[in-house]
């Protein structure tokens, strides 16, 4: 479904077995060695989300990537596991796209959990410029999904992200805003055993000849 050129929205792409999978997958990894944490961000505000990032590390404070969590604790980001990088590039490509991905950013919402308009523009110049898609997929309660334009003052859409749905946007769409508002309680697919969201948005920083 384009709901803008450039952004798809692929609701209940992954089976109720995928996602399990990759609830398991998350949990191991955001309780794992290099754990998820809140960031703080430049102005001082904590984030309202818990955050890992895979491949490369997003510094809340200089909004830049970078090997190892300068802005925390010092430990190095996570290798981003390959079934994940492939099934980002399946998902890129059912949306008519290319994206080798490098680095993921999981972040867990809480019942409370949010993000505020942002756009995603700290990876590469070339790979933005390319139009180079985000892949995002979302798995357990349902968010309030907002997506803008290209400035902030823009109107903005704001579309349900449930349990299993892709979210795509790339060319003429990779900058445009986007947030979260709201978590929705209790909408999560029982069968996953989970409360809260992961959502995870794999990205290509590095361009490269293919
Ligand atoms: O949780 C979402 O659906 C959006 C996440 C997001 O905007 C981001 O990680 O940059």
């Amino acid at each position: 479904m384009e709901i803008a050129p450039g952004a798809f929205h692929l609701p209940g792409y992954l089976s109720l077995d995928a996602q399990r999978a990759i609830v398991e997958q998350c949990r191991a990894l955001v309780d794992g060695a290099v754990p998820a944490y809140v960031p703080v961000v430049r102005g001082g505000g904590k984030m309202h989300v818990r955050m890992l990032c895979l491949g490369r590390h997003w510094n809340g404070k200089t909004y830049e990537y970078e090997p190892t969590r300068t802005d925390f604790d010092n430990l190095p980001a996570p290798p981003l596991p390959g079934n994940l990088k492939a099934l980002a590039g399946e998902i890129a490509a059912s949306a008519g796209m290319t994206l080798d991905a490098d680095l993921c950013i999981l972040n867990y919402y809480e019942a409370d959990g949010r993000m505020g308009l942002h756009q995603d523009k700290d990876e590469g110049e070339q790979s933005i410029a390319a139009g180079i898609p985000v892949v995002s997929i979302s798995i357990g309660d349902t968010a309030r999904f907002l997506f803008g334009g290209l400035k902030r003052k823009e109107p903005v859409e704001a579309f349900a992200l449930e349990s299993g749905d892709a979210f795509v946007f790339g060319g003429p769409a990779r900058l445009r805003y986007h947030g979260v508002s709201r978590i929705l309680p209790g909408t999560s697919p029982p069968e996953l055993g989970i409360s809260g969201r992961f959502n995870l948005t794999f990205r290509q920083y590095d361009v490269h000849d293919v």
